[in-house]
């Protein structure tokens, strides 16, 4: 990593994380996506009893206070068809048939569907989010990139997931509090994600509310179309739900609270996934909602995005000889 981006990590620390800035970009391999550099910080994970969009069904209320304590890298956008075409093509890995689809407004398994062809009204374009990708299809893929290049790309934890969605905010969508409730109109919505718009209905069929304006995509669309967050992080709400790291339980009681994954021996029956996607209603594209499907669910709007650990390699030489990995206070009095 450029010392310029330990600079950076120095003077959001200096004065706080509610003053966000956007991430430094950095690009790990030729095929890697661009990874967003995420300072430490605090958050508050989950939403407010009052909330009139809280959804106790889920354990998002109440909020638990999470204290990230060391930065860590956030894909820019989700993992792409080309993206991943370049894996299969190498890795000797390919999902088998098989996915869920939307099919007269009711999602039903469809056994010759995949991730190449997801039965959109178009065919998905190199750019567009990947799509009928299960939790272990995801995995293999982040353990393929680590070894191409030499980085630990993994899932996001749920924790890390919200604290970029959120980007420094404690809004329920990143594009700010007006208009954000699902009887009101969302005309923000669609300048800053693709959900489940005014001109989606007629294709998908769904008979669920939706934003009260109109995106431009019915279907997927090109992952970064849309208006980034504050960290400079695109589509963390709307286009595909995305993979998590965490194993689902309706709580946060008991979690990890330094933004840790929540996992558990012997694997876990629900995997949590976030975002909201571009056939979810409105209460359901927010940071701090939450979904939940069985790890080997391919479902034509669920993708994902990797993560991956600040690792002593992304130090400047000047400073990789001193303590462990690099944490932020070690990392900040460094030179350029
Ligand atoms: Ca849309």
């Amino acid at each position: 990593m450029k010392s310029g981006h330990l600079l950076w990590l120095a003077a959001v620390l200096a004065v706080g994380a509610e003053a966000q800035a956007p991430a430094p970009l950095t690009r790990d391999c030729g095929e890697c996506p661009e990874m967003l550099l995420i300072p430490p910080g605090e958050f508050r994970m989950g939403t407010r009893p009052g909330d009139p969009e809280a959804d106790r069904a889920t354990g998002e209320v109440p909020e638990v206070l999470m204290s990230l304590g060391r930065p860590f890298f956030m894909a820019a956008r989700e993992i792409t068809v080309g993206e991943f075409a370049l894996f299969v093509e190498d890795g000797g890995y390919d999902p088998p048939r098989g996915c869920r689809v939307l099919s007269g407004g009711q999602w039903v398994e469809d056994p010759e569907r995949s991730w190449r062809d997801p039965g959109f009204a178009l065919p998905p374009a190199p750019a567009d989010p990947v799509t009928c990708i299960d939790w272990e299809d995801a995995r293999a893929y982040a353990q393929w990139l680590s070894a191409r290049s030499g980085r630990s790309f993994r899932l996001p934890a749920e924790a890390e997931w919200e604290y970029v969605a959120r980007g420094g905010t404690d809004f329920a969508r990143y594009w700010g509090t007006a208009e954000s409730r699902q009887d009101q109109p969302v005309t923000l919505a669609c300048d800053y994600a693709n959900v489940l718009d005014a001109g989606s209905l007629d294709l998908t069929a769904l008979r669920l509310r939706n934003a009260a304006c109109r995106d431009g995509a019915a279907e997927v669309s090109q992952a970064g179309r849309y208006q980034p967050n504050a960290f400079g992080a695109y589509d963390m709400i709307g286009n595909v739900r995305e993979w998590t790291q965490d194993c689902y339980t309706a709580s946060y009681s008991g979690r990890p609270r330094d933004g840790r994954a929540w996992t558990w021996q012997g694997g876990c029956g629900l995997k949590s996934v976030r975002g909201g996607s571009w056939a979810s209603e409105p209460s359901r594209a927010r940071a701090g909602a939450r979904d939940a499907e069985p790890p080997g669910r391919r479902q034509s709007d669920l993708g994902f995005r990797l993560a991956r650990d600040f690792e002593r390699a992304d130090a400047p030489a000047d400073s990789a000889s001193g303590e462990a990995d690099a944490a932020p206070g070690a990392a900040a009095p460094a030179q350029p």
